[in-house]
């Protein structure tokens, strides 16, 4: 395709047409394998001396669309479709890191991510040095932890749930300096707000469960990259582990990504005007949105993301008793976790998303009892802070 605006991207960027028919979306191929012409081609696609499908947890069209699509969207050269982001997570960092390696990444991470990188991986011998956001501004931070075993550097940005920004640029300066992949969670901006492989990242992961999907109906992972690195995580892991996404996940989320950019210009309007509204309101102890000039990272998000994006925490005065009115008393907002979708979601960092955490480790991040997220929704600005001022 010819070089186009992201929007544009976003609605096509991938091949149409591509049945006989020439279906204007493409069907879903919902198959478990594909017949062989005889017995030599079956045998040739096995060698890799022929290109087409076999079997599809190896591969499916279907798959294939998305998995273009989101190449595209990203700037990397291949990607691979993934039945969750922690499969699309536990992916990429299996096939670099062996028993007895090392890597480097932020305390502030989802909370499924710091469970399998302090825990499972633990478990594998597999050890995840991490530094809090405060430690992680300076290149001589990070290079500290670094030794011969360091496997990849990793990030959230923004991270879940209190938007630390890190700064892209000068983490893969650090891990091109040691030739070293570093791998960015790109869930919370997507595609359309910021693409860390142009700031030199080496591998992208989503939990496109979240905004590619933007309905809430599917969950589903991304890993993008370059082609060599895809097929090494596929050969060495995908396809013998088989975290393989469904086709009919693939054509939901081929669907979800269509409206990508106008739900996200829309969710950073939306969330920018709650969090000026929250910031000012005497209730509100404190407020987390990168959007906002008071934000710490508020100029390296400016300097790497398009907008801000969806989604903010706050704490009200009174702590978790206040906040548990809040989120017992909101009728617009849903007390659920999971974000991105087209809903306002409210949920408690501590005792949900992030109660994998030690209590100190946690509240030494800003995960206090008293935070509160919300993934703003593509709603009313004005009935979400309508909802929330009833609650206050
Ligand atoms: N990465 C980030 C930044 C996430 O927020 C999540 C899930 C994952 C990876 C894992 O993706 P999944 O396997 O669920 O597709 N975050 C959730 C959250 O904040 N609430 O519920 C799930």
């Amino acid at each position: 395709m010819k070089k186009v605006a992201k929007e544009t991207q976003i609605v096509h960027g991938i091949r149409t047409g591509v049945t006989n028919t020439l279906d204007l979306v493409a069907p879903i191929h919902m198959t478990t394998a594909f017949q062989f012409k005889n017995a030599d081609h079956g045998a040739g696609l096995f060698s890799g001396k022929d290109e087409g499908y076999i079997y599809s947890r190896l591969s499916n069209p279907t798959l294939s669309l998305l998995q273009e699509k989101m190449a595209v969207l990203e700037g990397g050269e291949d990607s691979i479709a993934t039945s969750s982001g922690m499969s699309a997570i536990a992916s990429a960092a299996l096939t670099l890191a062996k028993p007895g390696d090392n890597f480097i990444s932020c305390t502030t991470i989802y909370g499924g991510t710091f469970a399998l990188f302090t825990q499972r991986f633990k478990d594998l011998k597999i050890e995840a040095r991490l530094i809090p956001p405060s430690s992680c501004r300076t290149a001589k931070e990070i290079e500290k932890l670094l030794d011969k075993k360091t496997k990849f550097l990793y990030m959230e940005t923004p991270a879940n749930p209190t938007l630390d920004i890190i700064d892209i640029e000068m983490w893969a300066g650090v891990a091109k300096k040691h030739n070293i992949p570093l791998i960015v969670d790109n869930t919370f901006a997507t595609p359309y707000l910021q693409n860390p492989l142009h700031l030199g990242a080496d591998i992208i992961v989503h939990s496109a469960t979240k905004y590619i999907s933007g309905h809430a109906d599917i969950i589903g992972g991304i890993i993008v990259g370059t082609k060599k690195m895809m097929n090494q995580i596929k050969e060495e892991y995908v396809h013998d582990f088989g975290p393989t996404m469904s086709p009919f996940n693939a054509w939901l989320f081929l669907r979800g990504i269509k409206t990508l950019a106008v739900r996200m210009e829309r969710h950073s309007i939306n969330a920018l005007k709650i969090a000026k509204w929250l910031e000012a309101h005497p209730k509100v102890a404190k407020v987390y949105y990168p959007g906002l000039a008071s934000h710490e990272g508020h100029q390296i998000a400016q300097k790497q993301m398009k907008y801000f994006g969806g989604m903010l925490s706050f704490e009200v005065t009174g702590g978790i008793k206040a906040g548990k009115a809040v989120m017992d008393n909101v009728q617009i907002c849903t007390l659920a976790v999971s974000l991105g979708d087209c809903d306002t979601l409210i949920q408690h960092p501590a005792s949900m998303t992030h109660s994998t955490y030690p209590k100190e480790a946690r509240e030494n991040i800003g995960i206090t009892d008293g935070l509160i997220r919300l993934s703003v929704g593509i709603e009313s600005a004005d009935d979400i802070i309508a909802d929330l001022e009833n609650t206050f």
